[in-house]
């Protein structure tokens, strides 16, 4: 297993769309176990693979709070099931380290999958995997939720994470 970099706003590489996975082989195991090994080295709740600049539709979640419930989402799809129904949620990213926005999303999605030998799930979602989840699948289409703020405040962030290096 490996440590991978993690890409940092505003690094263009974050705004490439990813492709659908077709094979699931040992390489793709691999980069779910390097994924998962990221996340954890850094106390992190997801990860898409956009954002170790690997342009494939994986992304791996945990929110127990044992770290010891890893999900493995590949060409992962997002059905919102009432779009009147929105909630707040205070979002980060490691991408984006050290800054929070709050974020309004659906809170009633279905989610759509397959898992790492290639079969098909579906799973309703709530609370907290909700937002991670549709997080993560702005990632595979090259969005961050800084995305969802305001062009100044947006600016403002870059600006300072440009300084930090
Ligand atoms: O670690 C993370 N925390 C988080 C908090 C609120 C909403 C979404 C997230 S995902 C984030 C990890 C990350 O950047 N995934 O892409
Ligand atoms: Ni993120």
């Amino acid at each position: 297993m490996a440590i991978r970099k993690i890409l940092k706003f505003p690094d263009q590489d974050l705004r490439t769309k990813a492709e659908n996975i077709a094979v699931f082989d040992d390489e793709l195991k691999v980069l779910t176990d390097d994924m998962l090994e990221t996340m954890y080295s850094v106390n992190g709740i997801g990860l898409a693979a956009t954002q170790i600049g690997i342009h494939k539709r994986v992304a791996v979640i945990d929110i127990s709070p044992e770290k010891n419930e890893p999900l493995i989402i590949i060409n992962p799809e997002v059905e919102i099931l009432d779009a009147t129904k929105k909630e707040d949620y205070d979002e980060g990213c490691l991408s984006v380290p050290g800054f929070f926005e709050t974020i309004s999303r659906p809170s009633e999605i279905k989610l759509i999958y397959k898992n790492l030998e290639g079969s098909q799930k579906e799973i309703k979602p709530e609370g907290l995997l909700t937002k991670v989840i549709q997080h993560e699948l702005d990632h595979l289409n090259g969005r961050l939720f800084v995305d969802h703020i305001s062009q100044l405040k947006r600016r403002r962030i870059r600006n300072k994470i440009v300084k930090q290096k």
